[in-house]
Formats: structure tokens, sequence, C-alpha cells
């Protein structure tokens, strides 16, 4: 298929540009003004619209075996409504269960994704350790494309990874030119909170965020930057929710150490007076974890986007329907962890970043799309509007506007924890691997359409360029 998009302007992370982009099959063939319509082509009328990069949501959970039960999104639902939002890749999870080969893990999700409609790549769970874990990681880099290592530093009794094994996998990350990233809450004081709450009968989803306060997850990220720090290998703290776990990551960067923060679109916008709410359908419907944070933690992310100390946005998608939820109707720690998101990220981040003055759309860029490319090395061929680069991209639309609801959202959960924002700024058209996938409406994403995206190793001592 060849698709002329013209007389937009172009965004990358470095500059805003006036210039058509052609492309034809999966790549980015042509970008400059006045490019000459090649016969057949699709043409996109983009005037008065941005062209930019399609989106990377570098955390996502489709399909996840989580608490019991499965997300309700599979990899075919849950890439089409990232399509819809204008995200063309995401980085999902392999989890494996404590002592199960993590080859094995990696093949079966391997065969899940099969039917993704978007392009997938995974980061490796670190849930267990033995010798061959160690061996499996050396395999999952060196012959599956595979640089990043998870590390659940919360959920005792189930993924939890303890000290030694964050050690022991940091080290191997660094041998093998892997970055091991990390979940950061402290597994232990969460259980403890967790029983003290059921013991005093408070049941309900209001106990959630009482047992995961903001220190709960910043002594975890304080520890696992202090582990990288001393064994010398970058870290990746995903969804940071609290200033107190930014400080750290401020702190850490100021002394040259080098460390990235993912924030969530979720956490940007949404405070924890939802677990308030006196329907508790509703307030379990936004457990997750970390928890949503009160407003002056939002803040806080915000300026950790603005001043770099934050790199990437991401969603955690990780949906449940009602009665999934419900699981945990007279105990709160039952009820299963996640929320959605992963279709609304980059209007809602463009509505409260761009809108508000907080971010240039060139910002916004670098924080949708080319940061999480360059942090997990497959950049330039995403996160960039270049000849040679994947045909990912998104026009967009800053005039359009859209109400955010569940009545909608193309995702499966049946809830929006977004339900009722209006937003002004979203895409018009997505175009994934050269294919227009998106169009005013329109989702034609095919299943098994996405490819698996090979992420090489770093080489030398600094893993990133950024
Ligand atoms: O912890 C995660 O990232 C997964 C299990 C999704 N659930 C959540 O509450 N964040
Ligand atoms: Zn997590
Ligand atoms: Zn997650």
């Amino acid at each position: 298929m060849t698709v002329l998009i013209r007389g937009g302007t172009v965004v990358n992370a470095d500059r805003a540009f006036r210039a058509d982009v052609l492309c034809s099959g999966d790549k980015i063939v042509a970008v400059g003004e006045n490019l000459e319509v090649p016969p057949h082509a699709a043409v996109i009328d983009a005037g008065g619209q941005y062209v930019m990069p399609g989106g990377i949501d570098p955390h996502t959970h489709m399909q996840l075996p989580f608490m019991g039960t499965v997300t309700s999104d599979d990899f075919y639902t849950g890439t089409a409504a990232a399509l819809a939002g204008g995200t063309t890749s995401i980085i999902d999870f392999v989890i494996p269960n404590p002592k199960q080969p993590l080859m094995e893990a990696f093949h079966t999700w391997r065969g899940w994704a099969e039917k993704a409609a978007a392009d997938y790549s995974f980061h490796v769970a670190i849930t267990w350790w033995d010798d061959s874990v160690h061996a499996d990681m050396g395999t999952l880099v060196r012959e599956h494309g595979v640089n990043s290592f998870k590390h659940f530093m919360a959920y005792k009794n189930a993924i939890m990874a303890d000290d030694e094994t964050l050690v022991k996998s940091f080290r191997r990350s660094l041998e093998l030119g892997a970055i091991p990233t990390v979940h950061a809450e402290n597994g232990e004081l969460v259980y403890q909170l967790q029983r003290e709450l059921l013991a005093k009968g408070i049941r309900g989803p209001e106990a959630h965020p009482l047992s995961r306060p903001p220190a709960v997850e910043a002594e975890a990220a304080n520890r696992a930057i202090a582990i990288a720090g001393v064994l010398g290998t970058p870290v990746y703290i995903v969804h940071v929710s609290c200033a107190e776990s930014l400080e750290a990551i401020q702190r850490a960067r100021a002394h040259g150490q080098r460390v990235y923060g993912e924030a969530l679109a979720g956490h940007l916008v949404i405070d924890d007076s939802v677990y308030r709410n006196p329907d508790a359908a509703y307030a379990r419907a936004f457990v997750m974890s970390p928890p949503f944070r009160s407003r002056e933690h939002q803040t806080a992310l915000w300026h950790g986007l603005q001043g770099g100390s934050l790199h990437t946005t991401a969603t955690d998608h990780c949906t449940f329907c009602a009665e999934q939820k419900a699981m945990g109707a007279d105990d709160f720690t039952r009820i299963p962890n996640g929320c959605g998101g992963v279709e609304e990220r980059m209007a809602v981040i463009w509505d409260a970043g761009v809108n508000s003055g907080r971010l240039t759309p060139s910002e916004f860029v670098r924080v949708t799309s080319t940061n999480a490319a360059q942090i997990f090395n497959v950049y330039p061929r995403k996160g960039s509007i270049s000849a040679g680069a994947d045909a990912d991209l998104v026009v967009w639309d800053p005039q359009g506007t859209k109400t955010l609801s569940a009545a909608t959202q193309h995702s499966k959960g049946g809830f929006n924890v977004f339900e009722g924002r209006t937003v002004r700024g979203i895409p018009s058209h997505t175009v994934a691997a050269g294919k227009l996938v998106y169009v005013q409406g329109d989702l034609r994403a095919e299943p098994g359409a996405g490819r698996y995206v090979e992420r090489p190793a770093f080489v030398g001592t600094n893993a990133a360029t950024i």
C-alpha cells in the first residue's frame, strides 16, 4: 500500500515543520514539501493537523492471567483499541509463574500475541531465580530480541522479586546489555498493611490506597535505584505515581545515575477521591497499583515530565470487568488490580499537557513515543517521522473533540477511568506498518497484522542514548 499524507505539520521530538510524508509498504520513504502523488496512492489531507510518530505504550497487560482471573482485553482487542487512540506499538509483559521456565512463558505469550493488530514487544519479568533463569535471560537477549527485564517488588506470595533476585537479575541484565525495570512498591509493607486493615474490618476499596501509601512506593524506588547504583546498571521505574518516588529519581539523576521514570496517563489526571465514592463497584474499578494519588502528586508528575526526570507515558492497560472486580467485593485485597487507558492515553496527555501549555507538541511526541523508542532501543525504527522508519504515524486533529466513555471505547472491560472527560485534540487517522488502520472513527484493525518487535541489546557501558 502507498499512502501520502500531505499538507500537515510533521512533529518529531526535536522539531515541528511543514512537510508531506510518503509511505510505501511498511516504511516511510520520503518526508518533504510538495511530494508527488504516486499512482494508486491513498492520500490523506492533513491540512491544519499534525503528523506525529505513532504512540508507543511501554506498559500494557493484554490477556494477563492475574489474581485468579484473566484481563478482559486480549492481544487483538487491546491493540485494536490502541490503534483507535493513535498508539501503534505496545510493550507488554511476559510474567512467568515462580519456578516456571522463562522460555516456556515467553513462547506462551508469543502464541497469545499472534492475534495482535499492532506491533508488540515484551519485557520479561524475573519472578524467581536459579541458574536456569540466568541462562534463559541470555537466550532471550541473544536470540529473541528482549532487552528489558521487569521486577515486581510488590505482590508478595505471588510474583514478587526479593532483594536476592533483584541483585542477581540486575547484574545479569548488565552483563547482557539489557535494562532492568521495576514495579516499585514494598510488597512486605503492603502485605502487612493489608492484614491490619482487614483485621480492623476495613474491607472495601477505600482500603486499597491505605495499604499502599506513597512511602511504600518511595522505599522501593529508592531501593531499586540504590541496587542499580551499586551494580552500575541503568534502571527504569514503571508507573511512578507520587512525588516521593519522583524525588528519588531526581536525586539519582542529579548525581549522574541513569534512572528513567514512567508516568501513567491515569496517574496524571485522576485523583484518589475515586476510592471514597459511595458506590463500591465504581471505586473498585479504580483499584490498581500504585493507587491513584491526591492532586499534589499529579502536579509533581507533570513537573517531572516537563523537567525531564520522567521520560515516558504509558497506561498499564490491564482491564477487568465489573464481575471480575467484584471478586473482591468483601475483601479489597482480592480485587484484581488494573485499569484501562491504552485508547485514551494520547488524547488525555495532549489535552492536559499540550492544551494547558505544560508540553509543546514536540515534547508530547517525546513522552508518548520517542523516549520509549530510545530507552528500549528501537529508535529510529520507531518514534520518528523519517525516511526508513516504520510507517507508524498518527494524523492529529488539534481541534477535534471527543468525550471519553465506556459507551464508545473499543477496549473491553466495560469501564472507562476517564469517563465523561471531554478532550480537544484527537487522532483523525492512524497508519500502522503502512496501512490505514483508523480513519475518522472507522477502525480497520486486523487480527494478526501486528508484528513481534525485536529490541537489540545495548552496547557499551552507556545503555541508552538519553
Ligand atoms: O502491577 C502491574 O503493573 C500489573 C499487575 C497491572 N496492575 C496494576 O494494578 N498496576
Ligand atoms: Zn506494576
Ligand atoms: Zn503493569
